[in-house]
């Protein structure tokens, strides 16, 4: 386990882990791209992370299934994993770090207290506050508890999954447990909800980096999700998208238009209605995402996504949305009309941002060069 006495930057850091400098600026101009900054931007945030310590981080676990976790560990850019786990100052994790018990929570107590107002709070699970707290306890204490101690001193919060983010399943009627999501409980501190059950993990090393480089919080939308992220609909991204657009609909898992990529929505697909990044991020480096591999999207991004089932239904009339109209409107009136083109041009413009993230990768190439000239 590192620990915050290192006050190395977060490329000394990467450079000492064996990565080049290479690898580095390919990291830079990544999460740049992802960040939605412009591609001018990369040399400012390479310059952030050659020269800014590290910032160290307490990762919380309550209730939850340590799906979030699960996903951040396996993220298929290697450094995205080290920014947090061995880059940034991870002194505390109960799930990842080597040591257990009383040297586990000393470690904890000490980095705290170093960093006193510094530390940025990973918080994943929600809190259960029924019967004075009991359901959810570590060491000895309930998870309430050991919350507003981690929160305490903490610079800002992040909520990793929908659990600490919105309460989760836990939360879900008839919420046995009265569990809540950590805003709340804490009140004073600034809070960035990274939902997703699980969330995608280059999403959560882009709002440290973020951090890390700029000295602030991203914007976030009205609930509380980074903008950059979260700011459009999992539909205004998905490869399925012309399929929608051209009244293509899947009537049944595995049928032959299924495998052939017609719109999920007639099977519950609550993309048109939930605000993430799947589409355009996805998992794995790229590999799939629900839709992707065949399952509508159940909305796992969005608040109280639980109770918002049954998920395996067409949604019904969303105020404000006018999916259903739209969806047969267009059935009927696009059916049969180019429906391949529009197919080939919004899937096209998938592509297109892929491509456009390689590029910018290639040409942060050109910036290393520059840089080291
Ligand atoms: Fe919740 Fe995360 Fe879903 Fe699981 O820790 S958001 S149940 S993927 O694991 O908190
Ligand atoms: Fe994709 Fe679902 Fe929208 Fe269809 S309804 S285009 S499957 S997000
Ligand atoms: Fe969740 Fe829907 Fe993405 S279910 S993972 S928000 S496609």
């Amino acid at each position: 386990m590192t620990t915050s006495q290192q006050k190395e930057t977060y490329l000394d850091a990467l450079l000492e882990r064996g990565y080049s400098r290479r690898d580095f600026m390919k990291f830079v101009t990544f999460i740049t791209a992802y960040m939605g900054l412009e591609h001018s931007m990369v040399s400012q945030v390479a310059k952030a992370l050659e020269t800014k310590k590290r910032i160290p981080v307490i990762w919380e676990h309550f209730q939850e299934c340590t799906g979030c976790t699960e996903s951040f560990i396996r993220s298929d850019h290697p450094i995205v994993a080290d920014i947090i786990l061995d880059s940034i100052s991870l002194d505390y994790t109960d799930t990842l770090m080597a040591a257990a018990g009383h040297n586990a929570e000393s470690a904890k107590q000490k980095s705290m207290k170093e960093n006193y107002g510094k530390y940025i709070l990973i918080v994943e699970g929600a809190v259960p506050t029924k019967d004075g707290g009991v359901y959810c306890t570590i060491a000895g204490r309930t998870a309430v508890d050991i919350l507003k101690e981690s929160a305490a001193g903490a610079a800002a919060i992040i909520t990793f999954g929908s659990c600490s983010a919105y309460g989760g399943v836990q939360a879900a009627y008839p919420n046995p447990t009265g569990s809540v999501p950590v805003d709340a409980i804490i009140k004073d501190k600034p809070i960035i909800k990274v939902p997703g059950c699980p969330p995608i993990s280059e999403v959560m090393t882009g709002v440290v980096i973020h951090y890390a480089v700029f000295g602030t919080i991203p914007e976030l939308d009205s609930i509380g999700r980074p903008k950059q992220f979260y700011g459009k609909r999992v539909h205004d991204s998905c490869y399925r998208r012309p399929y929608f657009d051209a009244g293509l609909f899947a009537e049944s898992y595995d049928s032959e238009e299924a495998k052939k990529g017609y719109c999920l929505y007639k099977l519950g697909c609550r993309g048109p209605v939930t605000y993430n990044a799947c589409g355009f991020m996805e998992w794995n480096n790229g590999v799939s995402f629900p839709i992707k591999s065949g399952y509508p999207c159940i909305g796992c991004s969005e608040n109280n996504f639980w109770d918002n089932g049954p998920f395996q239904e067409r949604l019904v009339n969303i105020s404000g949305f006018g999916i259903e109209a739209t969806a047969d409107k267009i059935g009927k009136v696009v059916l049969g009309v180019a429906a391949g083109g529009a197919a080939l041009h919004a899937i096209a413009t998938n592509v297109l941002k892929r491509k456009e993230i390689k590029e910018s990768i290639e040409s942060g190439m050109e910036n290393e060069k520059h840089l080291n000239s």
